[in-house]
């Protein structure tokens, strides 16, 4: 359920919808780290249709900006031709993974740069626009401005080491032209020193009661809905708008100053939704409504881009007189050995390196989407992603549809004449209910249970009913459960499209349906299948320990080497993607606890001795657990970061004197102490004997 009340009303609205993903810098190789974000996207965007609502799925690449400029010089070619090619790539690899944009623009065209122009125009026309004198970063050798990424230096609010533009290994802020101290160029390495030039400012800080009821009525994930709180507290800034920088769109008026990067990026989401209007005719989808009447724009972000999307975008949107942003999801980052990846330093698990491998896409989108939370840190690890694909696509979605669909074409050439039993119908409207909620929780994770449970249920179904003992004893009764199960599988099919777009074309093909099941809304999960359809094949593929061994072997090679590298303190040029980031941890309880009440807790040394999982629940696992006296029966949701048949060995902590509880029908007698969302346990340093007391 969502943690907020939510202050829109419910999707589908009759407003049209629009769906954007974070613009890609056009520098680089995409990395499975970048595409949590799109796969995120474009599971969002199918949902909204899938529940009927008009929507665009936008986005293209981000041509601008010292990133760009930066690169480009390093490998000493033009930065436009350089982005371009970066940006037919980055055109031809998404589909590649079901990402499909209605429109995938770039930001040095033609329609952005008039929307740009006009925009920014509005804010001059408007007031909001200034000029000010400030330092700005300069190599005195080179005789050249320093701008951005041209930089590097020391944060002045926390002190690490961090790019002229952001401080991306400690607190993540933006950093503004100035700031930055001890600033060093990052082409030359010569010390740079400020001076003084004029610049344009954008008057954010007039902005701070707008922005504070925008944040009101922001839906989306709560990281983007809380940091910038924060932001607003402390007191905006006026926005430097402006760079000295060759490479970018001319600031108007201006020879010798470009456009901030920042501005026209974002710009470029409505020039996306402009350019799929003027493709496919306002009658089908209109850009003008969705953007400047009552369209619900939801963006779809990197949680290192949070500031830019609550403050300084919805600032321009507002004084442009442009509609508001309705959600902002901002996901986590993926890591590699708790590390970020890193595309300079190849630590990182290529976008093209996982088709080579020959996986299909949707397995990759299945463990993106559902492992884990969307605003949670996930680290990669294909001993994981196997898990998931062998237990719950294989074992569960893909066992039950073709068990179901076999037996249906074997014994009634096709879905049996009856009517869908009362039960299944229940269950059916049930995971439509799931989906549902799931899309106006902004969870893609839930969307994507909604199935896999459904599918859980089925396999419970027929195991349940048995229907190759009734056959040729009770043919009805057979038919009917075999109906039912044929209707579950329609269901699987039409509510995961989603999240496996591909293989649920490939299920609706073999149920016999006509057209495609992108074209179809939720209803359809309920509507009868077509009455005859062939022999089914599987759907999702086995991947055996073998494979993960080799896989994990590449990868930890690579990744030693990347580590090595990192004992140099040089900052990643062409990454958005870093660590930790402080602002997301949780501030320390503000009530202080006394000693004797620490006493009161009675933590153990224990031993897990035996695990089982818990049948109907995602995460809960039964142990038994020696604490040295006993042996303890003890229910822990643990399941997301631990396999179960790893757990017996394991040395835990246990609060040992806590009340019993039962948890699904299972006693629970003492708690098992675990770190995060994850449920990563703790343990011992040294090899205290179970039993020990912790103080
Ligand atoms: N090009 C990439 C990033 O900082 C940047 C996003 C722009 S979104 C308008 O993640
Ligand atoms: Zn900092």
């Amino acid at each position: 359920m969502s943690d907020h009340q939510a202050t829109h009303e419910a999707f589908p609205t009759g407003a049209p919808a629009v769906v954007t993903c974070g613009l890609p810098y056009a520098n680089g190789d995409l990395h499975i780290g970048h595409l949590r974000t799109y796969v995120g996207g474009d599971v969002y965007s199918r949902a909204l249709e899938s529940l009927g609502q008009q929507t665009a799925f936008v986005c293209g690449s981000d041509m601008h900006g010292t990133p760009i400029a930066v690169q480009a010089i390093e490998e000493g070619v033009d930065p436009e031709a350089f982005a371009l090619e970066w940006h037919e790539q980055y055109a031809e690899t998404f589909p590649k993974f079901g990402v499909e944009f209605d429109n995938y623009g770039h930001t040095h065209d033609d329609t952005n740069r008039e929307l740009t122009y006009d925009i920014v125009e509005r804010l001059e026309a408007e007031g909001y626009v200034y000029e000010k004198e400030i330092k700005v970063a300069w190599d005195p050798v080179d005789e050249q401005p320093l701008p951005d990424r041209y930089v590097e230096g020391t944060c002045p609010y926390c002190g690490e080491h961090a790019r002229g533009d952001e401080c991306d290994e400690g607190c993540g802020r933006h950093l503004e032209p100035g700031e930055i101290e001890d600033p060093v160029s990052t082409i030359s390495g010569n010390p740079a020193e400020y001076r003084d030039r004029a610049h344009k400012f954008f008057e954010v800080s007039e902005l701070s009661e707008y922005l504070d009821g925008f944040l009101d009525r922001l839906e989306g994930t709560s990281n983007a809905r809380n940091q910038p709180r924060q932001w607003l507290e402390d007191g905006l800034q006026d926005w430097c708008i402006t760079r000295d920088l060759d490479w970018g769109f001319d600031y108007p008026g201006e020879d010798d100053l470009v456009l901030y990067v920042w501005v026209d990026a974002p710009i470029e989401y409505i020039a996306s939704t402009k350019q799929y209007t003027e493709r496919v005719g306002a009658d089908e989808y209109d850009w003008a409504e969705a953007w400047r009447e009552d369209g619900e724009i939801v963006h779809v972000i990197g949680r290192d881009i949070i500031q830019h999307h609550t403050i300084f975008w919805p600032a321009m949107l507002e004084v442009a007189d442009y509609v508001e942003p309705r959600a902002v999801l901002a996901s986590g980052f993926m890591t590699l050995g708790g590390k970020g990846f890193s595309t300079s330093r190849n630590r990182a698990v290529w976008a093209r390196e996982y088709l080579d491998e020959g996986f299909h896409p949707d397995l990759l989108r299945y463990y993106l989407a559902t492992n884990g939370g969307f605003q949670q840190d996930v680290d990669f690890s294909w001993e994981k992603f196997r898990d998931r694909v062998n237990n719950e696509l294989v074992g569960t979605v893909g066992n039950f549809i073709y068990r179901s669909l076999l037996f249906a074409h074997r014994n009634f050439e096709g879905t049996p004449e009856a009517d869908v039993s009362e039960e299944v119908e229940a269950r059916v409207r049930e995971a439509i209910d799931d989906f549902e909620a799931g899309v106006n929780d902004y969870s893609v994770r839930a969307v994507g249970n909604a199935t896999v449970e459904l599918a859980r249920f089925g396999n419970e179904y027929i195991q349940r009913e048995e229907p190759w003992n009734l056959v040729g004893e009770d043919d009805e009764a057979a038919a009917q459960v075999i109906r039912d199960c044929v209707q579950i599988a329609k269901a699987v099919a039409v509510l995961f499209e989603p999240i496996a777009p591909d293989t649920s074309e490939e299920l609706w093909d073999q149920l016999g349906e006509d057209g495609s099941v992108h074209d179809v809304t939720v209803d359809a999960a309920l509507e009868a299948p077509p009455r005859d359809f062939g022999a089914p094949a599987e759907l999702y593929e086995k991947i055996e320990a073998e494979r993960v061994e080799e896989l994990n072997e590449k990868l930890a090679a690579r990744v030693a080497e990347a580590t090595a590298d990192d004992a140099g303190t040089e900052t990643d040029e062409s990454d958005a993607d870093g660590e930790g980031d402080v602002s997301d941890i949780e501030p320390v309880a503000d009530d202080r606890i006394s000693f004797d009440e620490f006493q009161g807790l009675d933590l153990r040394v224990a031993e897990i001795v035996a695990a089982e999982p818990i049948e109907d629940s995602d995460n809960l696992v039964k142990l038994t657990v020696d604490i040295g006296l006993e042996e303890r029966q003890i229910v822990a949701g643990i399941k997301q970061l631990h396999d179960v048949d790893d757990l017996p060995g394991t040395k835990v902590v246990v609060v040992a004197n806590l009340e019993k509880a039962e948890l699904f029908g299972h006693e629970s007698n003492g708690m098992l102490l675990a770190a995060g969302e994850d449920a990563d346990l703790l343990t011992t340093y040294g090899d205290s004997p179970v039993g020990t007391k912790i103080r």
